[in-house]
Order: C-alpha cells, then structure tokens, then sequence
C-alpha cells in the first residue's frame, strides 16, 4: 500500500460543529442539499441531517435535484426527497452538504437563502455565511454526525443508518486512505446506534439493477492500460444500448484502478449534449484534484472530476497527458528524496 506523500496529507479545516449548531438554531425552515448526481455520502449526509434539524425542533426538507439514485431508495426518509425547485418564501435558510460550491447543488431558489457549508473536500470554497470544512474527515455524513453531538440529539437508529451508508460508501467500504481509527470508531457508534452492517451493504451492493452490471461490461470492455495509467470509455450508445443511467456510473471507475501496477485512472462519460464528464482515481502517489482543477473541476487528492468539450481523442489526450506529467514529477520527487 501507497503512503501518502505529505503534501496530500495537508488537509484544509474551517469553522466547527459548534458553529453550524448555533447557525442550526438561529433559522427555523430549512433546506437541506447536496450536490447534483448525488453518491451515497450526499444522499446518507442529506437524510440524516434533515432528522436532525427536525429532532432540534427546526422544519427541514431535503432536496437533490437529481434525486434519490436507486440504491439508496431504501434508506430511512428517501422517498421524502425533492428535486426543487425550493419555492420562494417557504425557507429561511440552506443546509449544503458535500458541495464545493453552491453551484454545484444545481437546484434553483438557494441564493436567497441564509447558508451553512459543510464538506469534507479540501477543495471547498468558503462560500456560506457559515462554513465547516475538514479535508481531513472521509465522508460528510461524519461531519453530520460531529454535528449531532454537539447539538446533544441522539443518534436514532434511522439517522445511524444514513449516516453509516455515507460513511461505507465515501471510504469504499473503508479501503481508501481516509479511513482512519477515528472512521471505525464513528463506525462502531453508528452500529450501536442500530445500523445494521450487512443490511446495509446488501442494499447498497449487491441490489445493482441489471442495466448496470450490462454498462459495466461495456466499460471493462474499453478498458486501456498504460504503463502506470489506465482508462475506460462509455459513449452514449453504451448507455442507450445497455438501458442504462448516468447514475449506473457511480463507482465503475473503480475496476480500472483495481489492477496491480496501476497507479492513476480516467473515466470518461460521453454527455447527452456532446463532452464528456472525466472521473480521476489516483491509489495515493499523484493528487489528480489539482489536474481536475487545472480543467476547471475539482475533489479530492484521491478521487475527482472535470468536464471537458469533444471530440473523445482530444479530451482523452489532455487528460492522459496531465497524469502522465503528475507520475514522473512524483517519480523524480520520490528518486529525489530516496538518494
Ligand atoms: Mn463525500
């Protein structure tokens, strides 16, 4: 396994649970969001957070403007989710959870909104009037939790259960590097608070819907490897040939980084309106968040993502081009410091 270099260990913090508790208190109807194309950390961090302010004697609705993805239907208070738009009027303030920006919940009617940011990538822009940013934290749904228990509410076995979805998701089932002591100790209070492990895993795991499993094939099927660097393709045949969704994506990334030898991988999804949507996995060694930036996207040393215009070769080549740089600077740092 990859130490992580130094400079990706740098983690950003701003503001504390203490603060979002007080910025909790001080507005009555709540919006809680997350961003478009939510992964389970949104959805779990969502949910957990709207039984929280509700538990805290506040009003709360939870929108994601794409949805509740399929896997997550099943988790405690999902089928209470809105799309939006928030309608003028009904809410004081916003809850954004996950998000780098308030942008990125592309859900209409927040601007107005009295807001609190709370995230977990160290990308996240200081953008609300109260902010709790820790890169160093695995999942937002932990923040969430931290929140909870500095507003002195208990951790019911519904919020425990979002709450351990988010967090099982957000480490890959707690194999990144981010998964730390402190991750099973949340864990093990969200268990005993009755989440239920294999209940949880079994929806979120092994309850794929087929198109899925079809779309992953046609995705291994492109897949490329390259010395350090692998790659996969999906077209929007792919999609429209396997009966498939954007939101069967989510984590297919994932078996191109699972091979030995490789260090870094790209994932590119063909758009319906032409481009392509760039998922970036590196095992550690590279920060493929600040390739994603230099693109105009953003995430995690470890996990990220960008938007890039076609034709595919055009895209593929920058892309591949900029990890190929990240890998042999990280190579002659590593000779470097090793004589
Ligand atoms: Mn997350």
């Amino acid at each position: 396994m990859n130490t992580v270099p130094p400079e990706l260990a740098k983690t950003r913090r701003a503001g504390d649970p203490a603060e979002v508790v007080e910025a909790l208190r001080s507005r009555q109807r709540w919006v809680v969001t997350s961003h478009a194309r939510p992964d389970g950390d949104a959805v779990g961090s969502v949910l957990a957070a709207v039984e929280l302010l509700r538990a805290m004697g506040r009003q709360a609705a939870g929108f994601l403007s794409d949805g509740v993805p399929y896997i997550y239907r099943k988790l405690p208070g999902a089928d209470e989710v809105r799309t939006g738009p928030v309608e003028p009027g009904r809410y004081d303030a916003a809850l954004v959870l996950e998000c780098g920006s308030l942008e990125r919940a592309e859900l209409a009617g927040l601007d107005e909104l009295f807001t609190v940011n709370v995230d977990h990538h160290a990308t996240s822009g200081e953008y609300a009037d109260v902010n709790y940013v820790d890169g160093s934290s695995p999942a937002a749904g932990e923040l969430v939790y931290r929140i909870a228990q500095a507003a002195g509410v208990g951790t019911t076995a519904t919020m425990a259960t979002c709450l351990y979805a988010a967090l099982l998701t957000d480490t890959g089932s707690f194999c990144f590097s981010s998964t730390t002591a402190e991750t099973f100790a949340v864990a093990r209070e969200l268990v005993l608070a009755g989440a239920d492990p294999a209940a949880i895993a079994q929806q979120v795991y092994f309850s794929n819907p087929a198109p899925k499993m079809h779309l992953l094939g046609r995705a291994l099927c492109s897949l490329h490897c390259e010395g350090p660097i692998s790659w996969m393709h999906l077209t929007q045949a792919d999609f429209c040939e396997s009966g498939a969704t954007a939101e069967d994506c989510e984590g297919l990334v994932n078996w191109a980084l699972g091979i030995d030898g490789i260090e870094a991988t790209a994932f590119f999804r063909e758009l319906p309106g032409g481009g392509y949507r760039i998922s970036l996995r590196s095992k550690g060694g590279i920060d493929v968040s600040s390739i994603a930036r230099r693109f105009g996207g953003g995430g995690h040393a470890a996990a990220s993502g960008l938007d890039l215009e076609g034709p595919f070769a055009a895209a593929r080549d920058q892309v591949l081009a900029a990890l190929r740089d990240a890998l042999a600077l990280e190579a002659k740092q590593r000779t470097a410091q090793h004589g």
